[in-house]
């Protein structure tokens, strides 16, 4: 069987590893579509042998599509998924739109692939931060339980979209020219204070709210609780800006509810779908961001028990957050549709 398959958002960083995922896995596609906005509408994509025009994304792009994989930002997807879905096209969406939206499965296939049958034509993809920590923690959830969870997150600029890592990079060029570098667009780009990224590192994704955290953050410690559905688990996260161009490393302190051996911890990692262990202290061996850009899996690495509290340890997860954080998981779930159809 093949499908009619949407890509909105098709020109923008996810949308671009997106096609090429579809392209390199062989997707069953039957017709292919490219929607953007207005602006990006007439660019010309390559997929497999032929040239495809990006068409402006309006309400009637939809006819006909069984699958549509949205990562256009929150606006679009509010607007064209929920009309999509009333067609009869999943739509799979990237965006923070529909995430916590009670009637929407929030999934990691890792994790929770079967939520994807309680859908109402919207399955939402979680954050690129989350999505990793979910997928690394899952084994050790499912064997010894988990309380509580403490994560900072070392975060890509890639995650702020292409104009951060051109503003990374540009600023790095002007610090070691020795000139002013100028801060455009992070931490925020719609807030008025911008701070240097390059040689900085910057505890601010997205706006604070008044409980003093910021989006991201809230939506690690939200959406933990949906994946893992466990309202209980105790979640507390600072989220971090770093000057690397692909790939989020997060330091997190798990806490579980039964006592554990390390290698039986380590074992579980080792055997967990879409995990890599990379734990060889003795020879310097742990995850890096440079060695998980490209890569699909998540790797983790550093494993600890912490020196207080023996039913806790400490791990080191990195994945590439533009694969496994969006544009992967997302082609992951739509594989799962179109083999399950
Ligand atoms: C970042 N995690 O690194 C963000 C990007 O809700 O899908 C992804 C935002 C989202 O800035």
């Amino acid at each position: 069987k093949t499908f009619n398959v949407a890509v909105v958002g098709a020109t923008g960083a996810v949308g671009e590893q997106i096609i090429r995922l579809l392209d390199e896995r062989n997707f069953p596609i039957k017709e292919l579509k490219f929607l953007s906005s207005p602006r990006s509408a007439g660019t010309k994509i390559r997929f497999k042998d032929r040239d495809i025009t990006v068409e402006a994304a309006t309400p009637d792009s939809f006819k006909g599509v069984d699958i549509a994989l949205f990562s256009a930002g929150g606006d679009v997807s509010k607007e064209l998924a929920p009309i999509a879905a009333a067609g009869g096209t999943i739509c799979i969406d990237n965006t923070n739109a529909f995430r916590m939206d009670p009637q929407t499965p929030l999934v990691v296939p890792e994790v929770n692939i079967e939520e994807v049958h309680k859908h109402k034509g919207i399955i939402a993809n979680p954050n690129c931060s989350t999505i990793q920590m979910v997928a690394a923690l899952k084994p050790l959830y499912d064997r010894f339980g988990i309380s509580k969870i403490i994560v900072s997150t070392y975060q890509a600029v890639s995650g702020a979209g292409s104009k951060a890592i051109d503003e990374m990079l540009r600023q790095s060029r002007e610090a070691l020219a020795g000139n002013p570098v100028n801060p455009d667009i992070l931490p925020v780009g719609s807030l008025p204070v911008k701070h240097q990224i390059a040689f900085n590192a910057i505890p601010q994704i997205d706006k604070f709210l008044d409980n003093g955290f910021t989006n991201e953050e809230m939506k690690m410690i939200n959406e933990t609780k949906k994946i893992m559905n466990d309202e209980s688990l105790e979640v507390t996260a600072t989220c971090v800006r770093i000057p690397v161009v692909y790939g989020h490393s997060e330091s997190v302190y798990v806490e579980l509810k039964e006592d554990f051996e390390l290698e039986e911890v380590r074992s579980l990692l080792a055997d967990a779908p879409g995990i890599v262990l990379v734990d060889n202290p003795q020879e310097q061996q742990y995850p890096l961001a440079t060695e998980a850009t490209g890569k699909l899996e998540t790797f983790v690495g550093r494993v600890r028990r912490d020196l207080h509290n023996k039913r806790a340890l400490n791990l080191w997860i990195v994945s590439d957050n533009l694969l496994k954080g969006a544009a992967w998981n997302a082609v992951q779930i739509a594989e799962y549709f179109a083999q399950n159809k």
